[in-house]
């Protein structure tokens, strides 16, 4: 190589020679963009069939609850599933699932680099066998980690075909042998169709330029909706993999907008045609893929959802990841989507403060659990929702006990969480700051106000009678100094 080198410098110049180096990267980027092959110490226990002896996670024990003086990584510290936190079950109050894309479908790729997952059960090929032998590994880890949620894009669980046919007929092959798998006790959480991979879906799903790729996502949703009804699904989520736009001077917003309230219109007949009782709900993001995402965060979609007419038949998803970025905390979009009286289900994640993209972690911070149980807990619960982990492990996490761990240390964490905002609500202290802070509306001027019956005349006569306010103090930090004494 180095001879080779040396010759081609005597006859190229520096810049053909750079042309050349150049040319070189790009092959060795091309050579590590290759999917993950099968690994070559498996034998012939990986190859292309669904068979696969004796279980995926032999090493793996049932996951249960050893307290927090547990030293054991396979082990619940805070979660204890029947323990009652005011007067429900922590299995109640959390309900969890495990988002299939990102645990099983996850490979580590990142726009640099190939995948880092060699997962012993993968052999390489998006074939339905393979799909059939990923979900009995995916419903083993369901077990193990003792959560009876599930979440899919009909897309992940099962390969696109050639044709719509083709794909319905892969989904459902997959799909019946999903609903033997979960037996009495597992059902999804949600389901949802992936409306941004393929390339058709390059200008949107139900906000395409395109007629076509209109009604192509709709029969895609259309299916996606009856498997999520055959496999006893509690809701269906929509989030806009590519409803938003790049650019406004070759976008047509308006027409757009009308458009996505149409394919939401028509989903609702449907639901309703098919006798699927589970909530439809929209997940906001503000940007990614598409500069701007038409379901910004919280307010921008429930005005969306007002304006057509769809109030009553939506609830969203917030995903706290999706939060930060639209320049919100997570307990702010919670706390929206509360008061609109649309909170429907959480995706439970975090991003990271100095990254500005959707990361995906798991969330492991303490002070965002308990602020996000506050919000759950004054919602009395937020059944028939729950917390779908939306969260991958990191590209350099590479042993499957990694995948265990992750979901364990973010189900302590919502734990925690709730045991926090439980210890907050029984002490009373916040609430108390909150509500000497509002107590002069606690009057009979203040409930005519609040009745809407304070017109500004008579709110004039009062500002004169009253003269300049005394104005208290809103004890910021007491009520942190609280809220820390609690974690
Ligand atoms: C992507 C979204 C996605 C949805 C499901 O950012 O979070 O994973 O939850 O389509
Ligand atoms: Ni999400
Ligand atoms: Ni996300």
């Amino acid at each position: 190589m180095l001879q080779f080198f040396f010759e081609m410098k005597i006859r190229m110049n520096a810049e053909e020679m750079l042309l050349l180096l150049l040319c070189l990267n790009v092959v060795s980027f091309i050579v590590i963009a290759e999917p993950p092959t099968c690994p070559a110490n498996l034998g012939n226990v990986c190859s292309d069939s669904g068979e696969w002896e004796g279980e995926f996670f032999p090493v793996i024990p049932k996951i249960k609850y050893e307290g927090p003086s547990s030293k054991n990584p396979l082990a619940y510290k805070y979660y204890n599933s029947e323990e009652e936190i005011l007067g429900k079950k922590m299995k109640d109050w959390l309900r969890f699932s495990v988002a299939f894309w990102h645990t099983f479908r996850g490979t580590g790729v990142d726009i640099f680099g190939a995948g880092t997952k060699n997962w012993p059960w993968e052999d390489g090929t998006n074939s339905v066998a393979m799909s059939k032998r990923r979900m009995r590994a995916f419903f083993e880890f369901l077990n193990k980690l003792g959560v009876d949620k599930w979440c899919f894009h009909d897309r992940d669980i099962a390969p696109d075909g050639k044709t719509l046919e083709e794909s319905n007929a892969n989904l459902d092959e997959v799909v019946a042998l999903a609903k033997t798998l979960q037996g009495t006790r597992i059902r999804p959480l949600w389901g949802t169709a992936q409306l941004f991979v393929h390339p058709r879906y390059m200008h949107g799903g139900a906000t395409s330029s395109e007629l076509g790729v209109y009604a192509y996502a709709a029969a895609q949703v259309k299916k996606a909706l009856e498997v999520t009804h055959y496999l006893g699904g509690e809701n269906y989520v929509f989030w806009g993999g590519r409803e938003g736009y790049q650019t406004l001077l070759i976008t047509d917003m308006e027409r757009e907008l009308d458009h996505m309230a149409r394919f939401l219109e028509a989903a609702v007949a449907y639901k309703k045609k098919i006798g699927f009782n589970g909530t439809l709900l929209i997940e906001p993001k503000p940007q990614e893929p598409t500069k701007h995402q038409y379901d910004w965060d919280a307010a921008t979609t429930a005005n969306f959802l007002r304006k057509y007419g769809l109030i009553d038949e939506f609830k969203l998803n917030i995903e706290c990841n999706h939060a930060t970025l639209s320049g919100h905390t997570c307990h702010h979009e919670l706390e929206t989507a509360r008061i609109n009286g649309l909170l429907g289900t959480i995706d439970a994640n975090s991003g990271d403060p100095q990254i500005g993209w959707d990361t995906d972690q798991f969330l492991t911070d303490l002070g965002e659990a308990t602020m996000v149980m506050l919000s759950v807990i004054k919602n009395g619960g937020i059944a028939p929702g729950g917390f779908n982990f939306d969260a991958k492990l990191r590209r350099e996490s590479t042993d499957v006990e990694d995948l265990f761990i992750a979901h364990i240390g973010g189900m302590d964490t919502m734990a925690r969480g709730l045991r926090n905002a439980a210890k907050l609500i029984q002490d009373g202290s916040l609430a108390e700051l909150v509500r000497k802070r509002y107590e002069s509306f606690d009057s009979e001027i203040g409930a005519q106000i609040e009745a809407g019956k304070a017109d500004f005349e008579i709110l004039e006569k009062k500002a004169m009678e009253w003269s300049d306010p005394m104005v208290a103090s809103a004890k910021q930090e007491l009520a942190e100094m609280i809220f820390q004494s609690a974690l």
